[in-house]
């Protein structure tokens, strides 16, 4: 059965309804082809599940891929059109929720034997096709008995399902050849301090980690896991609030060989901070593992999972990837059609949208560096620390007392080399709109 036949493959500026008008997968960009610096992914929870509901009404968009919604043939109507979809887009990786596979039952026994017959499918599927698994990952949010965290819960009990979750979504993201092992926290955090142990709660979170590393290592996973930061939502605070404080969690608790950032660009203007602040800190903290690729709006202070459209944070974004030699992970589309854009079309308009958007970041990234002047005004910024005062500071060198002695001896120092702010934000819109 075809899903989408509205459209076959969709190629680059086939002057067909649905053409991509930047990305052009072979291209050469930087000495790599565009497919490789841009590893796609399809988030299945978003384009194969979630119909647009919201709190205040039911979903709009009709998902059932012609079978019953909550049957195993459902599940598989699902597969069958997540890779038609992902051929006609050409996107050569997909992540994944253990639940997003297969309705869950009430016995965790039964959804283990679902996720089984499921994965047994999807490996068929993959077989004569490129597409890969990016990442799996267990949802430890959405279940009533998640409702105080998974690594952070009080009940013993629930930890132990927690884990039983991640044992299992970790043998079939390694059944799959996945790349990686998302923890997105979603509830580990917390409603109030009055009723909250934050230590004990953190200890038991790296505890789960420390298992699932030994676990997934003794399995032949051979990936990297990845913290998926997020400040708040669903929780009051998360404990993973940015990457600067899921680094040094990582960190305290001895994790930080076997994990890596999965930065989320919603995630990141939550916090407060840009999507390129999240991935330099990551980056030069040699943590930038993969990206979950959407947008947020500055006016909503909520997760509003939107598909990459402004070019000024692809291209930033894309500044800071190839700046860093690329992902090991992809750009997964964690994104969703607004409510009201719910037909199949709009599923394709969005990918089609995410992905020329990344593109065309891409390939203004790839013009500034090449340019050149960015970053040789970052070196000369810096270029007072190329004297033997500054080469002392850099060594570890100097003392305080040898510093205090230089500077009573100038009396006072000039002024700091301009920041030159302006000139470099002409330089990137030279860069995407032409001189
Ligand atoms: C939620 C979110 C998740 C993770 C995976 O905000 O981003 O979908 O990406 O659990
Ligand atoms: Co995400």
């Amino acid at each position: 059965m075809e899903y989408f036949d509205f459209t076959d493959k969709v190629g680059y500026r086939t002057g067909k309804p649905f053409e991509f008008k930047y990305y052009n997968p072979d291209k050469i960009i930087m000495g790599k082809k565009m497919s490789e610096h841009l590893p796609f992914a399809m988030a299945w929870w978003h384009n194969l599940c979630a119909a647009g509901a919201d709190m205040f009404g039911v979903g709009t968009a009709d998902k059932s891929f012609g079978a019953d919604v909550g049957t195993m043939a459902h599940a598989r109507a699902k597969v069958d059109a997540g890779f038609e979809f992902m051929q006609k887009l050409g996107i050569k990786y997909f992540c994944f929720h253990d639940v997003d596979l297969v309705p869950e039952a009430d016995d965790i026994n039964e959804t283990n034997r679902r996720l089984d017959e499921i994965s047994d499918y999807i490996l068929e599927k993959m077989q004569g096709t490129d597409i890969k698994c990016l990442w799996g990952t267990a949802n430890m949010f959405g279940n009533p008995r998640y409702m105080n965290g998974a690594g952070s819960t009080n009940s013993a009990d629930v930890y132990c399902f927690a884990a039983a979750q991640i044992k299992k979504a970790l043998d079939i993201t390694v059944k799959l050849g996945g790349r990686g092992y998302v923890f997105w926290g979603g509830r580990e955090g917390y409603e109030t301090l009055l009723n909250t142990d934050v230590k004990f709660e953190q200890e038991n979170i790296a505890g789960l980690m420390h298992m699932a590393v030994d676990y997934g290592r003794k399995i032949g996973f051979k990936g990297d896991f990845y913290i998926e930061p997020k400040p708040k939502e669903p929780m009051k605070h998360q404990y993973d609030f940015d990457a600067a404080t899921a680094i040094g969690f990582l960190r305290q608790y001895g994790l930080d060989k076997d994990f890596k950032m999965n930065i989320e660009a919603n995630h990141a203007t939550l916090a407060g901070h840009t999507f390129q602040h999240e991935l330099r800190i990551s980056a030069v903290n040699g943590m930038l593992g993969s990206v979950d690729a959407n947008q947020g709006d500055y006016l909503l202070g909520w997760d509003t999972d939107e598909f990459p459209f402004n070019v000024y944070e692809t291209t930033l974004a894309m500044y800071e990837i190839l700046k860093a030699g690329g992902l090991t992970g992809g750009l997964n589309f964690d994104a969703k059609n607004r409510r009201p854009s719910y037909t199949a079309q709009d599923m394709f308009h969005a990918y089609i949208l995410g992905m020329d958007a990344f593109a065309l970041g891409l390939i203004k990234a790839a013009a500034i560096i090449e340019e050149g002047r960015v970053d040789k005004f970052i070196t000369d910024r810096y270029s007072s620390f190329d004297g033997e005062i500054g080469r002392k500071i850099r060594n570890g060198q100097a003392s305080l007392e040898e510093l205090s002695d230089y500077a009573c001896n100038m009396k006072k120092p000039d002024l700091p080399s301009s920041g030159r702010q302006e000139y470099l934000e002409y330089i990137v819109n030279n860069a995407l709109f032409g001189e």
